[in-house]
């Protein structure tokens, strides 16, 4: 029998065939049950409720309904036992979560008018399980919230952090403001479905970023936890994270955080335990020599949880990583996974497999919640993955997990759904140096063809599955993009789609030509030849159309393979041509006109933005520890004037430490003289000689903590 529950369950007796699902139920326990699991459950029964019918016995340990199975329910929390057979269905909680839990897999096992005869016994790994909306860019909008609290339901998530750095009353300038009623009416609304759902809803504050340690502030950070509390939010978040100077002091945080926890949370019976994220959030960061993690592991009240990213700022969990934060916090971890978070790969969207975090943590964190995309409903298949991984890791299988979570999700076009999401995993090139897998099916195919057909051989079979993929590509992407079943989602993705169409109608080209090209077809050859390129330039269109993001924009897609993969066919097939014609049509091999070189840890790994006479490195989102000595050098295709540079640091005080230097052969370096603007941007041109190289230096002896917003260069 196929009995598939989400997520997983620790243990299922099959206790014989399926049975048809009797035509009433008589509830039993009602009036002790809690109310959210009986709503939930009349909600979904209906008119199948009556006075007559199979028994459901409904409740916690400890009620009466359910007083026979008292030893059968799992004695952990949200732990819950579940039993049907054709004499009565039980559904018993160790607590009231547990009840609602048993109802939600009860829900997920009444299919086709049939229920499987099975005893359950169930409880969750990870106490603390679901998302901190905590990225920069576009919040979620209110409905997408709400699409999201009951997804989190459905699948026995209960926590949503609320933590969006772009809402200003969460971050600065606004922390100390409450919200305006508008605002406020919808967070009441978040919080009540978040109830109805079982979800901790969870309110962060951010004011690290210019709180002073004055009562004031204090008083103004009270008041907003007073305000929210009035709002129904019972579970509170202080998020230290990305901040720099005074607001990172541990010993000032922790004075602040054991006020609050002294002060609101422990004297208010229904506030859940504090949460906090401290400043060093993640090993990469931690300095031992600061004392920082030491003070938050001695001084910090013992309930406080402490959230923690793991080894890097994006990183996989492991058993090693979660020990060495527990010595030095002197507590379990609560999990920020930044993942399938994309704020720092805004051109991509990252649909792949949730995996490489150890199975073998859950003694060791308390709470694990995932970073999602700015895109809420895309988020929702990697989200879906994460609930079944803190359920119950030792039986978490990857790919089983995302199959399933994509038919969650579009059940209609889930084949279509399925190439789509196995060609956008991968984050490309990035800052933290996080790569995910990509298009795992077709890569061998397309290794072995490509070096195939460089050495002039090539397996036809090998061919032929290209060009069906390519195909499948294509037609998904039109399936998609006409697919009303989930609106939501395909609005999030309708450019990506749009890139997907080109990116398989450039993939089936490219392969006729290179069989054109074997031929001797040359009209065929330039047709396709001429098609490809074309097709090249719409898909750069598009890429300037949409998401015109600051940070990455544009759009992506399948750049780990498959792109590559039309570029490598497209460049020999042309070659070849050329070769056998005397001709020299152009390939169309990216080209960039600029190369970085720095010794600032930070920034080994970022992007450039080159546009013609222009380019910017991508603004970074977290502080750049930069070094003394730590240089960041542009090198240019040739000689040029540099009619403009600008350098924004988001620092108000001396800047004296950098200096900006230009250099024809990267050896002789003369310095270019900064002036800075109202707004403390540092502007500088060189319109002397021309040159090819140009760099900025922390000349200073100390280092230097910057937030990199703006960093471009202008050469003519
Ligand atoms: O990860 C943390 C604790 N803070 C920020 C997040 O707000 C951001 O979304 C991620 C990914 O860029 N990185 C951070 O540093």
């Amino acid at each position: 029998q196929d009995i598939q529950v989400q997520p997983t369950p620790r243990q299922i007796t099959v206790k014989g065939e399926n049975m048809a699902t009797p035509v009433t139920f008589r509830l039993e326990g009602e009036r002790e049950a809690n109310p959210r699991a009986v709503k939930l459950l009349k909600t979904f029964l209906g008119d199948r409720l009556s006075s007559k019918g199979l028994p459901l016995y409904l409740g916690e340990k400890g009620d009466r309904a359910v007083q026979s199975r008292k030893r059968q329910i799992p004695e952990q929390p949200e732990g819950y036992y579940l039993e049907i057979n054709p004499k009565g269905i039980t559904l018993a909680g160790n607590d009231e979560r547990g009840t609602y839990y048993a109802v939600r897999t009860f829900m997920q096992l009444f299919r086709d008018n049939h229920l499987p005869q099975v005893e359950i016994r169930d409880y969750p790994d990870v106490r603390f399980r679901g998302v901190v909306e905590g990225f920069y860019g576009t919040p979620w909008s209110h409905e997408a919230r709400l699409r999201q609290l009951r997804f989190y339901g459905e699948n026995k998530l209960n926590t949503y952090i609320y933590g969006p750095k772009d809402d200003p009353y969460h971050s600065s300038p606004n922390w100390r403001k409450p919200y305006p009623a508008k605002d406020a009416a919808r967070i009441a609304e978040l919080v009540k479905v978040a109830n109805e759902n079982e979800v901790d809803f969870v309110w962060a504050i951010h004011p690290g970023l210019d709180i002073r340690w004055e009562t004031s502030d204090r008083d103004s950070l009270m008041a907003k936890f007073e305000h929210m509390y009035d709002l129904g939010v019972r579970s509170f978040a202080v998020f230290f994270d990305d901040i720099s100077g005074e607001g990172a002091k541990a010993d000032r945080q922790v004075e602040l955080l054991n006020y609050v926890d002294d002060h609101f949370v422990r004297v208010k019976p229904d506030v859940t335990p504090l949460i906090v994220c401290p400043t060093e959030y993640n090993k990469d960061w931690a300095r031992p020599e600061s004392g920082y993690l030491a003070t938050i592991g001695t001084k910090l009240n013992p309930s406080v949880e402490v959230m923690w990213t793991g080894d890097r700022v994006i990183s996989e969990i492991t058993r090693e990583g979660v020990e060495w934060i527990r010595e030095q916090i002197k507590r379990p971890s609560y999990i920020w996974w930044n993942f399938p978070v994309s704020d720092y790969v805004r051109d991509h969207v990252l649909l792949g497999e949730v995996y490489g975090n150890g199975k073998d943590i859950a003694g060791s964190i308390s709470g694990f919640v995932a970073n999602p995309m700015e895109w809420a409903e895309a988020s929702k298949l990697a989200i879906y993955c994460v609930a079944d991984y803190t359920w119950n890791m030792q039986s978490y299988d990857r790919s089983r997990s995302w199959h399933r979570a994509i038919r969650a999700i579009m059940p209609e076009n889930a084949e279509a759904f399925t190439v789509f999401a196995r060609h956008n995993s991968d984050l490309g090139e990035n800052v933290h140096r996080f790569r995910r897998e990509e298009s795992v099916e077709i890569l061998p195919v397309a290794e072995r063809f490509m070096k195939g057909y460089q050495e002039g051989r090539y397996d036809e079979r090998d061919f032929l599955a290209l060009q069906e993929e390519f195909e499948r590509v294509a037609e998904a992407a039109d399936l998609l993009l006409v697919d009303n079943e989930n609106e939501a989602l395909i609005e999030e993705i309708t450019p990506w789609l749009h890139q997907f169409k080109i990116l398989g109608d450039a993939g089936r080209e490219a392969l006729v030509m290179l069989k054109a090209e074997e031929r001797g077809d040359r009209e065929l050859f330039l047709r396709k030849y001429n098609h490809v390129k074309a097709l090249r330039k719409r898909s750069y269109e598009l890429e300037r159309q949409f998401n015109q993001n600051p940070y990455q924009p544009g759009v992506k897609t399948g750049t780990t393979v498959l792109q590559p993969l039309v570029l490598g066919i497209f460049t020999e097939a042309t070659e070849r041509f050329n070769r056998k014609n005397g001709m020299d049509l152009p390939l169309l091999a990216d080209y960039l006109p600029c190369k970085l070189t720095t010794n600032v840890p930070q920034l080994e790994h970022l992007p450039l933005q080159v546009y013609p006479n222009r380019v910017h490195l991508t603004p970074l989102l977290e502080v750049v520890k930069w070094p003394a000595g730590g240089y960041l050098q542009l090198e240019l295709d040739d000689l040029y004037r540099i009619p403009g540079t600008r350098m924004n640091f988001d620092v108000k005080g001396d800047l004296s430490w950098g200096v900006m230097e230009v250099s024809v052969d990267g050896e002789n370096w003369q310095v270019v003289t900064l002036t800075r603007d109202a707004r403390g941007r540092l502007n500088g041109k060189w319109e002397d000689t021309p040159v090819k190289f140009v760099r900025f230096t922390n000349s200073g002896k100390d280092e230097q903590q910057v937030y990199l917003r703006e960093f471009y260069v202008v050469f003519s």
